[in-house]
């Protein structure tokens, strides 16, 4: 099958107590497994099945709901991992002025992202993204992102924090907020750095 599940480059209790173990398990082997599983399913004998995921995205009006929803999750969950880490790292400087520039300071970015996450009803997430150069903060629903050609505001997404109650429940049952200010703890800025690296270059 042309679709694979990314392994994890940590431990899932890693990320400990800001993300439980037992999270992480479910999250990572049977959430986005799934994903994996039913977009592989979707794209069986289409001329589709072989196709680099960024490019299946930016074309996502052409294909099923299954294939949006599916592709969306493998996407968005392969890049919510990389963007995760235990060690303690800052934006690069390039990255640390561009976030100065659209927010004033890294707590103002912290805190745009943590409303757009809070503020998105249902499921869904909050994403940081590279558009015409400059960082904007934005929110999609479902397993929508912006490089999807039906998203509202579009560019290339360098970190991505999920919102579905699957990534916080377990541990912080209905306190959204409450997980939104943890993750900050968890994020790998050396990862974030050079997805902006890539998309600004
Ligand atoms: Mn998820």
């Amino acid at each position: 099958m042309a679709y694979t599940l990314p392994a994890l480059s940590f431990a899932a209790d890693a990320l400990e107590p800001h993300i439980d173990a037992l999270t992480m398990q479910i999250h990572h082997g049977k959430h986005h497994q799934a994903y994996v599983d039913n977009l592989n399913k979707a794209l069986a004998g289409t001329d589709s099945e072989n196709k680099p995921l960024e490019e299946l995205m930016e074309e996502i009006s052409k294909h099923p709901v299954a294939v949006r929803n599916n592709g969306g999750g493998h996407y968005n969950h392969s890049l919510f991992w990389s963007t995760l880490g235990a060690h303690s790292t800052q934006p690069s400087a390039a990255l640390a002025a561009a976030i100065d520039a659209a927010f004033g300071s890294l707590d103002g970015l912290k805190e745009k992202m943590s409303t757009a996450g809070a503020t998105r009803f249902g499921s869904g997430w909050a994403w940081l993204t590279v558009t015409d150069g400059k960082l904007v903060v934005s929110s999609t629903a479902n397993q929508d992102n912006p490089l999807m050609d039906i998203a509202e505001v579009k560019g290339t997404p360098i970190l991505g924090i999920d919102v579905w109650e699957h990534a916080y429940y377990l541990h912080y049952q209905n306190r959204r907020p409450d997980y939104l200010k943890a993750i900050w703890n968890v994020i790998n800025w050396d990862a974030v750095s050079a997805n902006f690296a890539a998309a600004t270059k």
